[in-house]
């Protein structure tokens, strides 16, 4: 399975550059917020814990999965950040809503890599259930927001 064979949550710390120069925007639906905040937390650890410094995360919210393109717009506009994360969680229900929303943000947030000189990073879980998003915040398939936080520092460097 290919998180078996590339999880970043259990990735070697040492292996990351020095992030202390870095200023990251975070972006968080509100839709599944408890799974978010685990994601968020996951995300604001590893910023610390590479030498961002915390008055530089900053942290915006928006209602939904769907909105997390215009919220990621919003903040690459207004705040002075070498990548921004998107943070969300879409589970799949009886209709084909899922379908859309992942479309949407995912359309969105690969336009916004396009138009903008700064990287945006996809911390979105799309998943079939509360258990399998459960698994990806902080269970056994490891905390996505660790990975995206480490995705944000390696483009946040890369120009
Ligand atoms: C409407 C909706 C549904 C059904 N499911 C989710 C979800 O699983 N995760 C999420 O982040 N948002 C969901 N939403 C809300 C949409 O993202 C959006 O906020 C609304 O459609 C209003 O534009």
């Amino acid at each position: 399975m290919a998180t078996s064979l590339k999880n970043l949550s259990d990735y070697d710390f040492t292996s990351i550059p020095d992030a202390s120069g870095l200023s990251i925007g975070i972006v968080v639906a509100e839709w599944n917020i408890e799974i978010n905040n685990q994601l968020l937390q996951g995300a604001i650890e590893t910023l610390l814990h590479h030498g961002v410094d915390k008055a530089n995360i900053f942290v915006n919210y928006v209602p939904g999965a769907f909105e997390l393109t215009y919220g990621c717009k919003v903040m690459a506009e207004n705040y002075d950040v070498d990548a921004i994360i998107a943070i969300g969680t879409v589970i799949q229900g009886d209709t084909p809503h899922f379908d859309y929303i992942c479309q949407g943000v995912t359309y969105g947030i690969s336009e916004l890599n396009l138009s903008f000189d700064l990287p945006f990073i996809f911390g979105v879980l799309t998943v079939n259930s509360l258990e399998q998003a459960q698994e990806r915040a902080g269970g056994k398939h490891g905390n996505k927001g660790v990975e995206a936080a480490v995705t944000a520092i390696k483009m946040g460097l890369y120009n």
